[in-house]
């Protein structure tokens, strides 16, 4: 039986997709028989609704000196946290003693703005590959995993915070216990910690099941985030929902009582009712969807294999490596994976050991038939940059919400 990381009522499971390695350790070509593997499995808390993975797989895994995903890779992401950023530095921050935190602050993306700015900040990430990048230009980092100890000792050595910042990094960690207690001794009374994560109600509209595996640990919902809050002391005080990542929602939580809580909160945990997001029906549903989607998908890659067809995957993202274990894809069906990313490139895919290649290799010496577009949530960035290869006669597969071809 799991417990629930937030309540430790009863955790139900509802979905298995077997044995799945680290979505971000892709193995240099010989070293692919030391892979780590765990079981991914997704569970819901009947009490507090959150949904969760089963199994947990240790921080130091996931993230580390070797982490290959850098945030500033994708044009539209570096406008989404270049704005952001702004409305930080425009709205919550105090002229008296200002101070910015973000958790998972990667290679900078958002921080490069509010350093900028001017403001004082501190990014928090355990992964020095990336944080390095940031210190590079100027951003104050810490190497540190934010948990208790780590909001005390920045607290005590730098002040107070009026904000404190994540996104795609909350849903990362199991521990929210510590991570509340930590904001708790980081924030200003009136500060506010806010927070960017998939959201479970796009998961399921869109059938978005690879964003499942070992680092999303939760998928958050307004309801379940509200129970959490109140968990620990805070309250969930603001929503919006964002088109980033196919499909977000930003949180803005503050300690009880400390701010309003604005009409956007009830809305959308009305809405999540009405859709019965956290029932029964919703999860078997959800399930069903997953297993028609990995038929499919094997199905058509089988029959353009048949027809002699070259296939090619594009974007390495750790989110196919849920596709592609789950479907146990080969280079058989699909011959290689383009990625602008050089840690990721002349190194195998997690699990499945397709090749990572630079993006050269989608056009030299030749377009392949079919593209596989791993990399969904750039769909609009990285069709507008490829039309030749639809010129070409080149077609795209897409597999959310169902599988397509364009
Ligand atoms: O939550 C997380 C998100 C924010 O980033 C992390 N746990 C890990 C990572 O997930 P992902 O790998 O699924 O994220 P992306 O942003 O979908 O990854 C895109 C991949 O595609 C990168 O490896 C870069 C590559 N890419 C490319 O080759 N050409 C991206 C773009 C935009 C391109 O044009
Ligand atoms: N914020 C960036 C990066 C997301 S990737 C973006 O939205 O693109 C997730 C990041 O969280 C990684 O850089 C990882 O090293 C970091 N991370 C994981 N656990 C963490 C923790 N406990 N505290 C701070 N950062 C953490």
């Amino acid at each position: 039986m799991t417990s629930c990381r937030i309540c430790a009522s009863t955790v139900d499971e509802f979905y298995d997709f077997g044995r799945q390695p680290l979505s971000d350790a892709f193995p240099p070509v010989g070293s692919e028989g030391q892979e780590f593997f765990f079981r991914l499995a997704v569970g819901i808390c009947r009490s507090c609704l959150m949904v969760q993975l089963m199994e947990e797989v240790l921080r130091e895994h996931m993230f580390n000196e070797d982490y290959p995903y850098f945030s500033s890779g994708s044009t539209v992401m570096r406008a989404h946290f270049e704005a952001l950023a702004k409305r930080l530095v425009a709205k919550e921050v105090e002229t008296d003693s200002p101070f910015v935190v973000e958790l998972g602050s990667n290679d900078g993306v958002m921080l490069r703005t509010v350093a900028d700015a001017g403001v004082p900040h501190l990014g928090i990430e355990p992964s020095s590959s990336v944080g390095e990048v940031a210190r590079a230009q100027g951003i104050d980092v810490l190497t540190a995993f934010f948990e208790e100890e780590t909001g005390k000792q920045v607290a005590a050595e730098r002040g107070l915070a009026d904000v404190v910042f994540s996104a795609n990094t909350v849903c990362h960690i199991p521990y929210m216990d510590s991570i509340f207690a930590g904001l708790d001794a980081l924030l200003k009374p009136q500060g506010i910690f806010m927070f960017e994560d998939p959201y479970w109600g796009d998961i399921v509209e869109r059938a978005s099941f690879d964003q499942i595996y070992d680092e999303h640990y939760y998928l958050f919902s307004a309801t379940s985030v509200r129970n959490m809050a109140r968990q620990f002391g805070f309250d969930l005080v603001d929503v919006e929902r964002l088109p980033v990542h196919g499909g977000e929602v930003r949180y803005t939580v503050a300690r009880q009582g400390a701010r309003p809580v604005s009409d956007a909160v009830e809305a959308l945990i009305a809405e999540e009712t009405q859709r019965g997001l956290h029932e029964e029906a919703t999860l078997t549903g959800f399930a069903d969807r997953v297993t028609g989607i990995k038929n499919n998908l094997v199905t058509l890659l089988e029959r353009l294999r048949s027809e002699g067809k070259k296939v090619v995957g594009y974007g390495a993202t750790a989110k196919s490596a849920t596709v592609a274990n789950l479907c146990g894809l080969s280079t058989e069906v699909v011959e290689f994976v383009v990625d602008t990313t050089p840690a990721k490139q002349n190194r195998l895919t997690p699990g499945t050991h397709l090749p990572v290649r630079p993006p050269e290799a989608f056009s030299d010496p030749g377009y392949p038939d079919y593209a596989l577009l791993f990399a969904w949530n750039h769909a609009e960035e990285i069709t507008a940059k490829e039309t030749n290869f639809r010129e070409s006669g080149g077609r795209w597969i897409l597999y959310l919400p169902d599988v397509h071809v364009v």
